[in-house]
């Protein structure tokens, strides 16, 4: 018979922490609840409970799983360290799925874990993207690796949690695991699943999943398909339904799918095809949001399927209207004479759109940027703009240029959240380029344009104006007050003192309280302001005699002359060549390119740039 003791030594507890980035201050990013739980948690935890089901360690060893998601709940290693000396057994602290802006966050946990003794492992997207692209790794990593933190790159599956885990319990963790030559394949892996206590912490009854890792595109900018490949691997429909069943039995129906192009997944057809039968038999409730580029309408049968299949919120990798900044960023794909086409077939199926656009690519100035703006309001029938600075992330190309070309970037990798300038503009000054950044969001989010995107919402018989205004109000207050990125946003921001970041004075009580309880004040009034503001152009809006028949340049058909009328396609040089690019296209498949005018042969004759 085992003793309490033997049960004590045989135990092994897998501590999974997903860490948060500092604010300004140095106050951890956490929120009463956060938008949505983590999928990088949600994967591990899965592949850590497949881990223990087969009895890894052996059938004598019990091993302990442990949660946390620092963005919605307070992480304390003092007393995490408490639970383990008193349980007893042997331990590995996971800190999972740190991206560049949570690497310093993460060393700062790690450390009183490693006084404690206990072995420490990092993964996800700075080391995995860093081993990627650099020729050697960088400062902080090494410096990391002095503390005695150990590495993992590339992704877990294929029982590569296995050898880690292992490790750990023979007390021989490595100091790097790199998997980073070989993709795993995601089929019969375990699905991402959380335990409903996260997801209460979260927005609601809304979870992730991802269904497909890879995109076969080549932008300059991105780290992903440099970490996770330009390969489609994706889950199957079985896996899918599995999901989609455990997480109904916890009460959650809705998911955002966190694939980064979910058009690209080579399955996505099946994948939906399934999801229609569950909404038609079973699950009538279920509703997706997911990621697309800018061709997805292209694809017979996408977006009519998507919008069956309960797809009601759309990403959209727009990231610029000026296409010599999309063609600098080799983000050739995006085709702005396809973008008014593709955004209204997503209106009419009864999805609201969100937009990611880019400020500081080389042809970028002030001026251009605000000018931009005001023609994709005018133009473009899109919900949801939302900004981000063009960042070098490490893992992407433009950091691995910058880098080898010696030009400076910030090296405070908790900076590299996309909401702070971390690199220089050719034409704009450091003061410019964040001038522009913030001009743009005031300019998008004015109450005469949020009437506007309402109205345009109301117009539609499967518009849902009341949601679209949940949403705008969530982005611009997340910048207006809590000064972090929406996509990092929360309800209700907490802040503990002791929390701050490692070489920042921890502040008085009489200094750090009374401050906290006024910023929170201040901001739950402007909350208040701002949603009063909002509301009643809501009311205005939906109580409107002409709501129906409303209509504007954005929502109208595409008309015969759009092309020769629109700013879009005239405002840049760029849109002219795009435009020229798009009728040579269109006389070749009509076979008409003798009636082409003289005038724009020179711009047809220009390469036109390869997938
Ligand atoms: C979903 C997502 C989000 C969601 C997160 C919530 C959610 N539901 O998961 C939202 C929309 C909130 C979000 C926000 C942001 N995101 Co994001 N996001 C993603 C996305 C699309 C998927 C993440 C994911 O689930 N991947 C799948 C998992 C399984 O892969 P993984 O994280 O690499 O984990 C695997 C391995 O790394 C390894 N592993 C990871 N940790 C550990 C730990 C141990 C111990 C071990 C052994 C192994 C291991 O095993 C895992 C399984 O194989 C990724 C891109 C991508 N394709 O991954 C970007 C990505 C991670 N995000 C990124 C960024 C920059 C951000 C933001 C800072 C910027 C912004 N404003 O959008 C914010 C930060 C907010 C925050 N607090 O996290 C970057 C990070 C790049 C970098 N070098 O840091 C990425 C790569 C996208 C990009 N633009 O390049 N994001
Ligand atoms: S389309 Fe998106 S995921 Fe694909 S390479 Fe470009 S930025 Fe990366």
């Amino acid at each position: 018979m085992r003793t309490a003791d033997d049960r004590r030594s045989n135990l092994f507890h897998f501590v999974m922490i997903k860490p948060s980035h500092y604010d300004d201050d140095g106050y951890p990013i956490q929120w009463v609840r956060s938008a949505i739980p983590s999928n990088t948690l949600a994967c591990l935890n899965a592949l850590a409970e497949d881990v223990r089901r087969r009895d890894v360690l052996g059938s004598d060893v019990e091993i302990r799983l442990h949660t946390y998601d620092e963005t919605n709940r307070r992480v304390r290693p003092d007393r995490i360290i408490k639970l383990i000396r008193k349980q007893g057994g042997r331990a590995l602290i996971g800190l999972v799925g740190v991206q560049s802006n949570q690497f310093p966050r993460s060393v700062d946990l790690a450390r009183p874990f490693l006084d404690a003794g206990l072995p420490v492992c990092i993964g996800g997207f700075h080391v995995s993207g860093c081993i990627a692209m650099l020729p050697e790794l960088p400062a902080d990593i090494k410096a990391a690796q002095d503390m005695g933190i150990s590495f993992f790159a590339g992704e877990c599956e294929e029982g590569r949690l296995d050898d880690v885990l292992k490790d750990a319990w023979n007390g021989a963790l490595r100091p790097l695991y790199n998997y980073m030559d070989k993709l795993p394949a995601l089929t019969g892996e375990p699905p991402p699943f959380l335990p409903r206590k996260h997801v209460q912490r979260t927005s609601g009854s809304l979870s992730s999943i991802d269904l497909g890792r890879g995109c076969p595109y080549q932008c300059s900018f991105c780290t992903i398909i440099n970490v996770q490949g330009r390969k489609s691997r994706f889950r199957t429909p079985d896996d899918l339904e599995r999901i989609v069943r455990e997480n109904y039995a916890q009460g959650i129906k809705r998911f955002f799918i966190t694939d980064d192009n979910f058009a690209r997944n080579r399955d996505w057809e099946i994948l939906f095809d399934r999801l229609i039968h569950l909404r038609d038999t079973e699950f009538p409730k279920l509703g997706f949001t997911i990621q697309v580029d800018t061709l997805c309408h292209k694809i017979p049968n996408f977006i009519e399927k998507a919008a069956q299949a309960g797809v009601r919120r759309v990403f959209i990798g727009l990231e610029n209207i000026n296409p010599d900044n999309l063609i600098a960023a080799k983000k050739r794909q995006n085709k702005i004479t396809e973008y008014r086409e593709m955004l209204q077939k997503w209106r009419d199926h009864g999805a609201i759109t969100y937009a990611g656009y880019i400020l500081g690519f080389p042809a970028d100035t002030k001026e251009s940027i605000i000018r931009d703006i005001e023609i994709i309001k005018r133009e473009l029938p899109l919900d949801i703009l939302e900004f981000f600075y063009l960042t070098p992330l490490p893992g992407s190309e433009d950091h691995k240029v910058l880098s080898q070309k010696g030009i400076w970037m910030d090296p405070d990798m908790n900076k590299y959240d996309l909401n702070h300038r971390v690199s220089r503009h050719s034409k704009m000054s450091d003061e410019e380029w964040e001038d522009a950044y913030r001009a743009a969001w005031s300019a998008f989010y004015t109450p005469d344009h949020v009437r506007t995107i309402l109205r345009r919402s109301a117009a539609c018989k499967i518009g849902r104006p009341g949601t679209t205004l949940s949403t705008i109000l969530w982005f611009y207050l997340m910048i207006l007050f809590e000064g972090v990125h929406p996509l990092e946003g929360g309800a209700f921001r907490l802040k503990f003192r002791r929390d701050r970041r490692s070489g920042m004075k921890i502040e008085s009580p009489l200094l750090f309280y009374p401050r906290y309880a006024w910023e929170t004040l201040k901001k739950v009034r402007g909350y208040l302001r701002i949603y009063r503001q909002l509301n009643v152009i809501l009311k205005e809006t939906l109580a409107a005699p002409d709501r129906w028949t409303y209509s504007d340049i954005a929502i109208a058909p595409p008309k015969e002359d759009e092309f020769e009328q629109l700013s879009l396609y005239h405002a840049t040089a760029g849109g002219e060549a795009a435009l020229a690019r798009k009728r040579r296209d269109d006389a070749i498949r009509t076979g008409h390119l003798a009636e082409i005018p003289h005038a724009s042969v020179s711009e047809i004759v220009q390469p036109v740039p390869a997938k």
